[in-house]
């Protein structure tokens, strides 16, 4: 067997059945054996999309997430995507090609230093130099992927292509490095946990915020919210751990729950700046009780009161075990007044958004799309959101469905990528993107590699012609001086059907349900939707667009540099 088909053969025994991929003659010895064990290769025009797509095969579908891009320019192209993969934590493989070992430190073609450039943002990042060692890399580089001892993200690994076509010896294909490891679990320690269930059960307003960390442990911390009858909020990184109608969950009452909660406990999530960092400023009654497996779950940004190292559903299950016995010591009018005021928000939100007027420019608003289209999908439809102002529109509109969306490191261009893999994983499901008119553009060719492989997914673009989350900073902090920030006359549905998807133009909100309706029928379908400019997003107007000095937010902003003036006084 050659190397090429040893890495095929690996990939195939850890359940590998897609791998993302743009050709070149660095890794086509790879790509001729993966066609050879039936592996499909859903081949995209940008090596950047077939990272993208194989993150959102991975988030959605919970099985491997495999890319493969040619050397040089393939691997640079591919940055964006392994950098976001990073950020959000999500276990990829990618494998490259790298010049030929006799050409090693000549000026060969395509050759820049791959493992150097992604080492800071992958978890494993090597190139493979002998036959001997292939196994052993990839099983160690999946691991690392996985999140193994440390937090999952991607691994990086490459061949040089005469070692590719190179003959592997019987007598190095270690066959137990076919076969994963299942995922560690940690039990807690008694103390911590005793100390854990302490400060819970004698809490008055308990909340509880579960991260990437908390995945598989739903049913876990249901038993766990049910037994304190406590605040619940996740991220987007935990949704759907806790069904949208649990008495728990109460998106609408963020800042209010972290206001007022005198006892906090995140479970494997990081306290970045979608908490506030934890700051005492956003924070100002809490005592935290973190939970996790990793540095960043338990120590990122702010000390726990008290510590509880170990994998979610143990936890857990070893917190509501201790406490058998325990009557909760929560203030149960509390969180019944959170409850109603978190039901009333939501439904009034719901009712507000279909009926929102059109801006100055007789434009239909953004939350009139968004509720159109949530009405007119399926309960299971996935959803993909990407844009600026219009991300912050969707994140509000389509709670309750499968979503994915330009997550922590606010990567525009993921949209079109996302609902292709998200599609091409379920063909019987709904895939509806939507996307601002800035963000579609990125990523706007794969409308072609949607056309080719059959992906049913509804585009629908946001047009106000602007980036304008970014116009409506321009206008607001540096005096209207509004430029760079325009992007007129351009028609998305001409450029669909360009490639061969069908594409039309929607000005009247009226004519939006059965253009809806027409676009799922034949997907894949592109809608290009004239939304007004005139409207501030949620995001912009909570300051997250200003970008301030040392909260995400400006209003936590505030309160942090206010903090931090009193402890200095
Ligand atoms: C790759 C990338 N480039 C630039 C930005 C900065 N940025 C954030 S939101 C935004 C505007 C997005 O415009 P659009 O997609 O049209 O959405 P809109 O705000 O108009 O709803 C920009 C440029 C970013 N986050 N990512
Ligand atoms: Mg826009």
């Amino acid at each position: 067997m050659q190397v090429a088909g040893l890495i095929a053969e690996f990939l195939f025994k850890r359940g590998v059945d897609r791998v993302f991929s743009l050709c070149g003659g660095h890794i086509l010895p790879i790509w001729d054996h993966l066609r050879r064990l039936g592996i499909r290769i859903i081949d995209v025009r940008d090596e950047r999309a077939a990272v993208h797509m194989a993150h959102a095969h991975r988030e959605l579908t919970g099985s491997p997430g495999v890319a493969m891009v040619t050397a040089g320019p393939g691997m640079t192209n591919s940055l964006t995507g392994i950098a976001n993969a990073h950020v959000c934590r999500v276990p990829l493989l990618i494998i490259s090609g790298v010049p030929p070992r006799p050409q090693q430190y000549m000026p060969a073609l395509q050759s820049v230093p791959h493992v150097d450039i992604v080492r800071p943002v992958t978890r494993y990042a090597r190139t493979v130099w002998r036959a001997e060692h292939v196994l052993r890399e990839l099983d160690e580089a999946m691991a690392c992927a996985e999140g193994h001892f440390q937090e999952p993200g991607p691994a990086f690994i490459d061949f040089p292509t005469d070692l590719l076509r190179e003959e592997v010896p019987e007598a190095f294909i270690e066959n137990v490095r076919f076969k994963p490891r299942g995922p560690l679990v940690f039990p807690p320690l008694q103390a911590d946990v005793e100390a854990a269930v302490n400060a819970l059960w004698g809490s008055r307003r308990p909340l509880i915020i579960a991260g990437r960390g908390a995945r598989g442990a739903g049913e876990q911390i249901i038993r766990l919210l049910n037994a304190l009858d406590c605040v619940y909020l996740d991220t987007a990184e935990s949704r759907g751990l806790v069904p949208e109608d649990h008495p728990s969950l109460m998106p609408a009452m963020r800042a209010r729950a972290m206001n007022e909660a005198d006892v906090v406990m995140t479970v494997g999530r990081s306290l970045d700046f979608q908490l506030g960092y934890g700051s005492a400023a956003v924070f100002p009654n809490a005592l935290f009780i973190r939970t996790g497996t990793t540095p960043l779950q338990l120590r990122d940004s702010r000390r726990a009161d008290i510590e509880v190292a170990g994998s979610a559903a143990e936890v857990l299950t070893a917190l509501c075990e201790a406490a058998l016995e325990m009557n909760p010591a929560t203030n149960h009018t509390w969180v019944e007044f959170m409850r109603v005021e978190d039901r009333e928000r939501r439904e009034k939100l719901a009712r507000s958004m279909s009926a929102v007027p059109p801006g100055r420019d007789g434009y239909m608003h953004p939350y009139r799309l968004l509720s159109c289209l949530k009405e007119n999908l399926n309960s299971d439809a996935v959803v993909v959101a990407d844009g600026g102002d219009l991300l912050s529109f969707a994140r509000v509109a389509m709670s309750g469905t499968a979503y994915l969306d330009c997550g922590p490191f606010g990567c525009l261009g993921v949209g079109v990528p996302y609902g292709i893999a998200a599609a091409l994983a379920f063909p019987g499901r709904q895939v509806a993107v939507v996307s601002g008119d800035g963000s579609f553009g990125f990523n706007a060719i794969e409308l072609d590699s949607c056309r080719r492989h059959g992906a049913k997914v509804i585009f629908v673009v946001a047009n106000n012609s602007a980036w304008n989350i970014e116009r409506n900073d321009q206008i607001e902090n540096y005096g209207a001086r509004i430029f760079g920030t325009e992007l007129e006359g351009c028609d998305y549905a001409a450029l669909a059907r360009s490639l061969g998807v069908c594409g039309e133009r929607v000005v009247n909100p009226d004519e939006l349900p059965d253009a809806i309706q027409r676009g799922l029928e034949n997907a894949p379908a592109l809608l290009d939707v004239m939304v007004t400019r005139d409207a501030f997003s949620p995001d912009f107007l909570s300051g997250l667009a200003g970008i301030p000095e040392k909260q995400a937010l400006s209003k936590w902003d505030k309160l942090e540099s206010e903090r931090l003036k009193r402890t200095n006084d």
